[in-house]
């Protein structure tokens, strides 16, 4: 009888039992060994350069996505609810708060997708797992329900000690996301400048409003952090910003100052087609679409701008929310 002993799962052994004995890999004969064989065989395959992350999942992308609300159950509490933590932080611009979701099982020796999601004006970081928006009902309800891999959603605020929406994407890179990725399991292997780009696929920044003007702010000057975007019911606000050319002129020269290529970044907009902001948010958008950076597709396997428009609706967290119900699974998978 022959012993043989496998350093690899790839390989697969044939007849054994027979003077000839065969090794397969991927269906193809990788080793073959005549008659006289010893008694006891051991095979050691080559080393095979272990990856850096595990492959991608596949996922079934709609190319045009349409609105749809989550369930009405999914607003309710749900009977695996995850955590919805309070952190304190000293950064740049003072003592602030915020708030962290993890979901129900989070295990500290895993890693996480993270989206830090940002409010609106005259709101805080309480809103959005606030009793007006409940944001944490909705995400245990599609994780529970393998709609969404788990992953933490940071809810932190522009509110305070000099901070604002246009320039908190300074805080974010210098405090927020050091703070937090230290201290929750991220793909960040470390806090280090390098380790946080090295895992930017596994970021995502949104924010409604307000928080869109953050967002789109986050865009231009935190591209190395963060490759995932959700820019909900806004335009961007910078200088010399009045027309949507102007705005996507200034998306663009961001862009080709950071270096990325089109595969490197990805954008899924959405707003209502009644929102005081799609007048604002329209134009840049359609301005966009022009720009060689971008192809528009909610396939993120062939395009990287979306913009999901709900017929009908309003400035309003109780509709937004459902936005992100519907774009927050599309992202993570490029
Ligand atoms: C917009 C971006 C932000 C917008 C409104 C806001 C009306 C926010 C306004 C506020 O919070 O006061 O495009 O369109």
């Amino acid at each position: 009888m022959k012993k043989i002993a496998l350093s690899t799962a790839l390989l697969a052994c044939g007849l054994c039992a027979s003077a000839q004995v065969y090794l397969y890999k991927d269906g193809q004969v990788l080793y073959q060994m005549e008659n006289g064989t010893p008694d006891s065989i051991v095979f050691h395959a080559p080393a095979v350069q272990e990856p850096q992350e595990e492959p991608k999942t596949p996922f079934n992308y709609d190319a045009n996505m349409q609105y749809h609300a989550a369930p009405d159950y999914y607003l309710n509490g749900c009977q695996q609810a995850g955590r919805v933590n309070t952190e304190y932080y000293n950064g740049i611009r003072g003592n602030k708060t915020l708030k962290v979701y993890t979901p129900y099982g989070y295990d500290a020796n895993k890693k996480y997708n993270i989206l830090y999601l940002m409010h609106g004006g005259g709101e805080n970081e309480n809103t959005i797992f606030g009793n007006d928006v409940n944001l944490q009902n909705i995400l245990d309800h599609m994780i529970m329900n393998g709609e969404l891999e788990p992953m933490i959603v940071v809810t932190p605020t522009f509110n305070g000690n000099g901070s604002e929406a246009q320039n908190f994407w300074e805080e974010l890179r210098k405090s927020v996301i050091p703070f937090v990725e230290g201290k929750y399991s991220t793909y960040a292997a470390s806090t280090s400048d390098e380790d946080i780009k090295a895992s930017r696929r596994h970021r995502a920044y949104g924010g409604f409003s307000m928080g869109c003007v953050s967002t789109w702010n986050v865009f231009l000057y935190c591209l190395d952090y963060v490759a995932y975007f959700m820019p909900l019911s806004g335009d961007l606000w910078c200088d010399g910003c009045n027309s949507g050319q102007d705005k996507a002129r200034t998306v663009d020269q961001a862009i080709a100052k950071s270096g990325y290529s089109p595969r490197d970044y990805f954008i899924f907009a959405a707003t209502g087609s009644d929102d005081i902001a799609y007048p604002n948010e329209n134009p840049q958008i359609q301005a966009m679409k022009q720009s060689s950076n971008f192809t528009y597709t909610s396939d993120f396997s062939k395009g990287n701008l979306y913009f999901l428009v709900a017929p009908g609706l309003t400035h309003w967290w109780g509709y937004v929310r459902h936005y992100v119900y519907d774009g927050l699974p599309y992202l993570f998978h490029e």
